[in-house]
Parts: structure tokens; C-alpha cells; sequence
């Protein structure tokens, strides 16, 4: 099951008791902040705000911070559901033959009707005002925030040069009613658009929307490669096409069911300070020059509802969009790494700072050529720390990772130290935008790879003795 818009998916969370409604006067600045932080620290519900003070709109926060509500949000039990499916549209042997082929159309017929639809009349068009950001319920989530930061924004842009759209999530600081920061980074496409726009000296529209269903919220975060337009990806997710309506007063085409758009443009020629911002890394991003915003319009539903998350110190909610990220993405790192069989993410990395790889090794350092090969891979570029693992480990069981890397290593064979692009927020290089990457081979070394000793087994009890102690277990007395 999908959902038509948020409030359906609320409807959703809120029957299986993973909604929380609170309805005392709560403050957007740092109020808001701290209670979610201590429910995401405790793995709670999602939280719904109906009075927030200085709106009259109600706030939503935390609608998939917990792996269940990740899992609701795509209609599965297991992500691994939709990664298996994508793996299996990939596996080119399914239509080697004619008699495959025609096996194939059932599965491939729902295809086509992920492209977005167009639609004329729009429930995100039921109300058309002036611009007044004043009105809705946007947080400062942290104390030395620069300001309030819209947090969960959808950005629209289309490319001048081919007209296909791209959909981002890059956070919009408040600079006054109609008027806010548009924070994409250096090596995001976003980013890419804009410099077209520049060098064609073109006006730029740009439209945000706010509030939509968790699969397009999720789309604008994944790491798709440009030629992917996100909305696609959200209909294939979604296993619907998207509805999408032409902006009042631009020519992008928003999500028809979103609770707000924000239509307006990006000046080309004007840059102005951003930040700082409590970010996901749970350090603060220093201030910096970024474009700016500037909303001619806002649309909305008449009852809409304002949807934002916070970032800061793991786990949050945007650990688990990381999450939908490792599974769904495997199968496609797979296409290019076949040696790769799982990945994990694990929270503390924030998804860009640390990866675990199992791989199937069959020659060399082939530890080596997975661990390129990533950093070669579009957004895993950034990956701070790489870890490579034998096929047998189960790399979502860090304690296991943790013992093969701790004992598995010789520092100067094993590590490799590579420099390369960083991501915008990464503090610690001396330099912003590069600086340099630990890859971690933790793979038991071959002959073949210079190691002339003998590498000793894994301690492991035989199968007779556990399967004696397991029936004799109720025997000894002993309860754990
Ligand atoms: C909550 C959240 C906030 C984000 N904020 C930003 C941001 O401010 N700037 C940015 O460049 N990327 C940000 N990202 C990451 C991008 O959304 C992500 O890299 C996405 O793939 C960008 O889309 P694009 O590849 O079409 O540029 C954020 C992600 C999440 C989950
Ligand atoms: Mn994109």
C-alpha cells in the first residue's frame, strides 16, 4: 500500500498508533527540537504539532525515523522487498530468450505508468497567495543556527539544455517573508542547473514543494544519477505515476497533492551568506555564500499540513532515508561491482561518512579494485571510510566488522588513503570540498597477495558438539 498524499500517510501511522498528536502550545524555535531529538533518541512515534506558536498551520515531524514507519512508508515489510524487485528488472538473463521475454511482460507492463502524469486541477493549487513565509510554522532548530531553516524542502529546477527536471532536497534558510537561502551543494545537480542557467544568463525558476507522499519526500533524497528524473523513481516506488501540476507563475511542474508550493526564482548573480546550521554530521556547517530564493507566489491546500525533520547528532530521522538509500541503491552498486554481495550504512556514518562492504575475493587485491571502484561511484565518492569484508560477514553486525578489522589488518599493507572530493559538510579536512579517504581491506590476504604465512581459521565449535549441547541445554539448568 501507498499513500495518496501525507495526510493519508499520516492516517496511516496514526491507526497503527505511530502518530502522536500533541496539541499544548509548542515554540518552532529549539521547543520542537528538543522533544523530537529525545523521541528519535528513543526510537518513538512520529509527531504531530497542532498548535505551534505564530501558526495556524499544523507541523509534522518524524514521519520515518524508525525502520517500521520507513518500511510503512513504502508499503513493504523489508526494503530488501523493493531492492530484490529492482535487482531482478536488472538481471538482463531474465529476457535472454524469446520464451523469457514473454515470461517478462507481467512483471515489466506496470512500467510505463511510472512516468508522471500532468494534471490540470490541483488540491496543492486550492489556495494562491501572496508570499508570506511568516505564516508557517518553520523551525530554528538549533541554538547557533543562523536562523529558521525550511528542512524538508522539494527543490524543482529543469535543466535549460535538455528540459528534464530534477527534484533535490537542500535546505532553505529564512532571510525575510519571501526570501530564502538555496543551499545546493558544490557536486549536486541542482547545482549543475544553475550553472547552465548562468552561462546562458537565463532566468531561473525554481519551485519548492512541502508536503508531499513519503515516496517523492524520499525520491528528492536519493542518489540518483542526473538522466533519472526523481519523479519517475517516486512513481516506480509508489507503483503510480505521480500527478504533477504547471506552477501558477512559473513553467515547472510540482507534485499535485503537496501541502504547499513556494514558486519563485533563483537570482543569478546574487549570493549571500548561509548558515550556520546544526547538520547531520551533529556538528554545526559553517556559514557560507549560496544563492538565494526569491518566492513570487505560494500555493497551498486549504488545510494544509507543514512537514520538516531535524538533523543533528545520529540517530535521526534522515539516518533511516540513508537507510532506503544502502538497500535500494545495492543492486545498481552491484551492476558495476558484481564481486559485491551487501552494505551497510551504519548510522553513525550519516550515510556518506562510512561504508562496510562484503565482497566475493577471487584474486589479488580485489580489495583494492572494490574500494576504487566506490569512490568512483557518484555520491559514494564522498565515502570517508571504506571497509571491505569477506562474503561470509554479515556487515550489519558491526561487532563482527569490528573484530575481522581490528585483528585482520596489517596497517601498511591494508590501508589505502586516497584523496578525493568530500562532502560540502565535512569539517575535518584541512581543505573544503577534498581531502582524504581511509579505505579498510579487513579480507583474510592470499598467498598470491604476498602473505607466505598460514591464515589461521575462525574459532568455530563443531556441528556434533552444539547439536549435542543444544539437546542437553534444558539438562544443565543454566537460563540466559
Ligand atoms: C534532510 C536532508 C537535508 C538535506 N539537505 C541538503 C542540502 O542542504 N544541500 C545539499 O546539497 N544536499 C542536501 N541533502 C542531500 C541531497 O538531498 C541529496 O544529495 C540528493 O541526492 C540531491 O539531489 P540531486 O542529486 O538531484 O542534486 C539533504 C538530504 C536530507 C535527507
Ligand atoms: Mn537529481
Amino acid at each position: 500500500m501507498t499513500y495518496k498524499d501525507l495526510p493519508d500517510f499520516l492516517k496511516s501511522l496514526d491507526d497503527k498508533n505511530l502518530l502522536k498528536t500533541i496539541n499544548i502550545e509548542v515554540d518552532p524555535e529549539l521547543e520542537i527540537t528538543e522533544i523530537a531529538d529525545r523521541i528519535s533518541k528513543a526510537y518513538g512515534p512520529a509527531l504531530k504539532f497542532t498548535n505551534v506558536k505564530g501558526s495556524p498551520y499544523p507541523l509534522v515531524i518524524n514521519t520515518m525515523g524508525t525502520y517500521e514507519r520507513l518500511n510503512l512508508a513504502f508499503g513493504v515489510n523489508h526494503l530488501d522487498e523493493i531492492a530484490n524487485e529492482i535487482a531482478s528488472y536488472l538481471d538482463i538473463s531474465s529476457y535472454a530468450t524469446l520464451i523469457d521475454k514473454i515470461k517478462a511482460i507481467p512483471k515489466l507492463l506496470p512500467l510505463p505508468f511510472i512516468f508522471p502524469r500532468k494534471t490540470k486541477k490541483a488540491p496543492c493549487q486550492e489556495v494562491i497567495e501572496e508570499p508570506n513565509l511568516d505564516r508557517l510554522p518553520i523551525l530554528k532548530c538549533w541554538p547557533e543556527d543562523g536562523g529558521k531553516y525550511i528542512t524538508l524542502p522539494l527543490v524543482f529546477t529543469k535543466d535549460p539544455e535538455t528540459g528534464q527536471q530534477n527534484v533535490g532536497m537542500y535546505r532553505l534558510q529564512v532571510y525575510d517573508k519571501k526570501t530564502t537561502g538555496m543551499h545546493w551543494h558544490l557536486h549536486k545537480d541542482g547545482k549543475e542547473i544553475y550553472e547552465k542557467y548562468r552561462k546562458l544568463g537565463k532566468k531561473m525558476p525554481v519551485s519548492v514543494a512541502l508536503g508531499c507522499d513519503p515516496t517523492i519526500i524520499y525520491a528528492a533524497t536519493a542518489p540518483l544519477p542526473k538522466i533519472i528524473d526523481e519523479m519517475i523513481f517516486a512513481g516506480y516506488l509508489k507503483k503510480r505515476p505521480i500527478k504533477l501540476v504547471k506552477c501558477i507563475s512559473n513553467e515547472l511542474y510540482v507534485p499535485a497533492h503537496a501541502e504547499f508550493v513556494l514558486e519563485g526564482y533563483v537570482d543569478l548573480d546574487e549570493l549571500r551568506e548561509e548558515g550556520p546550521f546544526g547538520d547531520h554530521t551533529g556538528y554545526y556547517s559553517l556559514s557560507d555564500l549560496y544563492p538565494v530564493f526569491h518566492i513570487e507566489k505560494i500555493t497551498r491546500k486549504k488545510n494544509p499540513i507543514y512537514p520538516t525533520t531535524i538533523v543533528g547528532k545520529p540517530p535521526m530521522e534522515d539516518c533511516y532515508l540513508g537507510k532506503a538509500t544502502e538497500r535500494m541503491f545495492l543492486p545498481l552498486l552491484k551492476l558495476q561491482c558484481p564481486e559485491v554481495i551487501d552494505m551497510d550504512f551504519p548510522l553513525e556514518g550519516v550515510f556518506h561518512n562510512c561504508a562496510i562492504v562484503s565482497i566475493k575475493k577471487s584474486f589479488p587485491l580485489h580489495g583494492n579494485k572494490v574500494l576504487n571502484a566506490l569512490w568512483g561511484l557518484g555520491q559514494m565518492m564522498y565515502t570517508k571510510m571504506l571497509i571491505v569484508v569477506d562474503e561470509h560477514i554479515d556487515v550489519h553486525d558491526l561487532s563482527t566488522v569490528a573484530w575481522k578489522v581490528f585483528n585482520n589488518i596489517d596497517a601498511k599493507r591494508d590501508i589505502l588513503i586516497s584523496e578525493g572530493p568530500l562532502d560540502a559538510l565535512d569539517h575535518s579536512s584541512n581543505t573544503a570540498f577534498y581531502g582524504h579517504r581511509m579505505g579498510i581491506d579487513a579480507t583474510k590476504k592470499l598467498k598470491s597477495e604476498g602473505y607466505d604465512r598460514i591464515w589461521p581459521d575462525d574459532i568455530e565449535m563443531s556441528d556434533k558438539i552444539k547439536d549435542m549441547v543444544n539437546s542437553r541445554w534444558h539438562d544443565y539448568g543454566i537460563h540466559i
